[in-house]
């Protein structure tokens, strides 16, 4: 069985007032880990994110663009926030809404991004919430990853190699 450990931390110490930072990030066998630990005059706030079913959709066609998804469970002690994504195969990178106009089924940007409340878990999926990656670069294949990195509020920033594929996720989620 094939396993993957990055480990990063950072610490930021300064010198007047009390702030401590200690940031990790973490990846094995299909699940992310990344969190924050903040100590400001005593107040401490644990943020952390745990990623799993995460990937990319491979470029069909013509079609310049193509979307990722993943899933996102708030494990520390604060409500966070997905600010952004960024891929370098794509010019732009931004979150979408679905939402229904009318009768029909249409994609909106989320200018302010996605909250994910303390205990909680999003998912991002096909026919729901999705990064959406614009003006490919590079056109994702079957079979290949593709690394996306996400940026939190609180938790920090953290790339994830995503595999790619025609279907994305059509193992866990079945009826799409
Ligand atoms: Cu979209």
């Amino acid at each position: 069985m094939r396993k993957l450990l990055i480990l990063a931390a950072a610490l930021t110490l300064t010198a007047c007032g009390s702030k401590t930072e200690v940031s990790t990030e973490s990846q094995e066998s299909g699940v992310t880990k990344v969190e924050t630990k903040t100590n400001i005059d005593g107040v401490k706030t644990h943020a952390a994110m745990e990623l799993t079913h995460y990937a990319v959709r491979a470029a069909l066609g013509q079609n310049p663009n193509t979307a990722a998804y993943v899933t996102i469970k708030n494990t520390g002690t604060t409500d966070d926030r997905l600010v952004s994504a960024a891929c370098d195969c794509a010019d732009t990178v931004e979150l979408h809404s679905m939402k229904m106009d009318g009768d029909k089924m249409m994609m909106a940007p989320l200018p302010d991004g996605l909250v994910i409340k303390a205990g909680e878990t999003v998912e991002l999926k096909p026919g729901g919430n999705h990064i959406m990656l614009l003006g490919l670069k590079t056109r994702p294949e079957d079979g290949q990853t593709q690394s996306v990195t996400l940026t939190f509020e609180k938790a920090g920033s953290v790339t994830v190699e995503m595999p790619v594929s025609n279907a994305p996720l059509s193992d866990a989620h079945s009826g799409h």
